[in-house]
């Protein structure tokens, strides 16, 4: 295959969707994961039918391990030659105080953000080693930056990336692989849903009053740090609303 290989997690909503289509536009191949089989199916149909890309979807659960292990070493040898890695699958799952927050919404968000992120950077950063190329982009949060009441384990996922992604860059330097982590602030997607299990009033109150970023603002922003030259490596960016100046200060109408 000539065209570039993207493997994006998470990539059946929100800003890893949003990415699938930018960079099908930018003359990408994808590999695109999430748990939900038949809207990987269809974003496929769509992207395969309007885009000259080709598309292959990995369906499994980022915290199983063995899900992740069997879905990408059987992986055919020409998906293999992954040159960007999109770690962006993650969610937060409640907000509330570590005196009474719920331990298995910690373990969910433990697993998914910081393991499953380890899971698949163990497994596609030896074949970027063994060709000496490839980048590696860590989704991050300001979540990662700051820390704010009720979201001590989010938050403590995202330091987690934060420094994850240091560390590999140090490691994965010699072998000429660039990595990246670009940390939001909010960005309206599936993700306040999901953190509310589904209430939608609880989620729209997250964006109320000011224009939050969208998904496709953070997959123009993934573009940009892809399309650096070869000397050129973004190691983190953060990127706001106009209107939030910190994870907690908003400027709402
Ligand atoms: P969405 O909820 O819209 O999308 C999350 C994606 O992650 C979905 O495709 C979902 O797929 C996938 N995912 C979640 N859990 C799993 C799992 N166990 N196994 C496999 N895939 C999983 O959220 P966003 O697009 O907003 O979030 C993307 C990333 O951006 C996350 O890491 C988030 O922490 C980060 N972020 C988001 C911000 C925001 O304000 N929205 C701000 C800063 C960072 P499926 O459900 O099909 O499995
Ligand atoms: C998502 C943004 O502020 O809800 O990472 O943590 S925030």
């Amino acid at each position: 295959m000539n065209q570039k290989i993207a493997l994006i997690t998470g990539a059946t909503a929100g800003i890893g969707y949003e990415t699938a289509f930018l960079l099908a536009q930018n003359n990408y191949n994808l590999i695109l994961t999430g748990r939900r089989k038949e809207r990987l199916e269809t974003i496929k149909k769509q992207l395969e039918s309007n885009f000259n890309c080709k598309v292959l979807t990995l369906n499994f659960d980022i915290r199983k391990k063995a899900e992740v292990e069997s879905a990408l070493t059987t992986l055919p040898e020409e998906w293999q030659s992954i040159d960007v890695l999109l770690n962006n699958a993650g969610l937060a799952a409640g907000l509330g105080p570590v005196n009474s927050a719920d331990v298995d919404d910690w373990e969910t968000m433990i697993d998914t953000n910081v393991k499953g992120l380890l899971y698949m950077t163990r497994i596609v950063s030896p074949w970027m080693v063994a060709r000496q190329s490839g980048h590696i982009i860590n989704i991050s949060s300001i979540a990662g930056k700051e820390a704010y009441p009720n979201g001590s384990v989010y938050c403590g996922t995202k330091h987690a990336v934060a420094a994850i992604t240091k560390a590999m860059r140090i490691e994965l330097m010699p072998s000429g692989i660039k990595v990246s982590s670009i940390a939001p602030g909010a960005v309206e997607t599936e993700f306040s849903l999901v953190r509310f299990r589904g209430d939608e009033e609880k989620a729209a109150q997250v964006y109320k009053g000011f224009t939050p970023l969208s998904a496709k603002d953070i997959a123009e922003t993934i573009l940009f740090v892809l399309s650096r030259p070869p000397h050129v490596n973004i190691d983190d960016l953060l990127i706001m609303p106009t209107n939030q100046a910190s994870a907690r200060d908003f400027n709402r109408k």
